[in-house]
C-alpha cells in the first residue's frame, strides 16, 4: 500500500472519537502506515469522562495517543509527534527544514485559533457563566470561524498545499477541520473559502481520508 521504505510499523492507542480530532490523528495514523487500536469514548454527554479517559488525559478530551513512551494529548503535539517519529514519510518538513516554522505555525494556529472558534459554537456554556450569553458566544464563534478561515484561505493563494509545493500534516489538519464546517450550528460554508475547499477535496480523495472517514467519504 505504500511505496515508501517503512521501517517496521509501530503499535498505537488511540482515545477516539466520531468527529473529534482523534479522526485527523487517524488520517495521520494510516498515511503513516501504523498499526493502531481505537479506543472508542463518548464526549457528547454532558456527564463526567472515564477514569480510563481521564487517567491519560485530565482534560477529559480527545485525540489522545499512547505509545510505548506513555501518553500524549492534544492534536498539534500528536500530529508533529508522529511525523518526526516516521520521518521517512516525509509528512512534515524537518527541523532544519525552511517550511517547518510555517508547518509549526499552521498545526498551532489549527489548534488554538480555529478549534478554540469551533467550540465557541459547539460548548458555548464554557465561554459564558450565564445561559442567556449562549447565543452571543455562538454568533462570535461563527464570525470568528468567517474570519480566520478567510485568512487561511488567502494565504493558500494559488498554492497546490498549505506549505506550497508538497503535501504536509497541516493539509490534513486544514482537512479535518474543514469537515466540522456545518450549517446546523450556523458555520460559514466551506464553499466560501475555495482555495481551502480545494485542498480540502484532494486530501479528501487520499485511501487514508477515505479509510478514517468512511461515513462521509464511502467505504474504504
Ligand atoms: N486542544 C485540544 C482540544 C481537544 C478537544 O477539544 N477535543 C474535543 C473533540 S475534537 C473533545 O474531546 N470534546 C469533548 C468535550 O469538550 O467535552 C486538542 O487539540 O487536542
Amino acid at each position: 500500500m505504500y511505496s515508501q521504505q517503512a521501517k517496521t510499523p509501530m503499535s498505537y492507542q488511540l482515545f477516539y472519537s466520531d468527529r473529534s480530532a482523534a479522526q485527523g490523528v487517524r488520517v495521520i495514523l494510516e498515511e503513516l502506515g501504523q498499526t493502531y487500536e481505537l479506543i472508542e469514548v463518548d464526549i457528547k454527554s454532558s456527564g463526567p469522562r472515564s477514569p480510563e479517559l481521564l487517567a491519560v488525559n485530565p482534560n477529559g478530551l480527545v485525540p489522545v495517543l499512547i505509545s510505548e513512551e506513555g501518553p500524549i494529548y492534544e492534536c498539534g503535539a500528536i500530529f508533529t509527534f508522529l511525523c518526526d517519529r516516521h520521518s521517512e514519510f516525509g509528512l512534515a518538513p524537518g527541523p532544519s527544514d525552511r517550511l517547518r516554522g510555517r508547518f509549526l505555525q499552521w498545526l498551532f494556529f489549527f489548534s488554538s485559533s480555529l478549534q478554540n472558534a469551533f467550540s465557541m459554537t459547539h460548548r458555548a456554556n464554557r465561554f459564558s457563566a450565564v445561559e442567556s450569553g449562549y447565543p452571543g458566544v455562538e454568533q462570535q464563534g461563527c464570525k470568528r470561524l468567517t474570519s480566520l478561515w478567510q485568512i487561511v484561505d488567502e494565504a493558500i493563494g494559488e498554492k497546490l498545499w498549505l506549505l506550497g509545493e508538497s503535501f504536509s500534516a497541516a493539509d490534513i489538519y486544514l482537512f479535518m477541520l474543514s469537515t466540522w464546517l456545518s450549517a446546523e450550528y450556523g458555520h460559514p460554508d466551506l464553499g466560501q473559502f475555495s482555495n481551502v475547499k480545494r485542498i480540502s477535496d484532494k486530501v479528501m480523495q487520499r485511501p487514508s481520508a477515505a479509510k478514517a472517514y468512511p461515513a462521509l467519504i464511502g467505504a474504504a
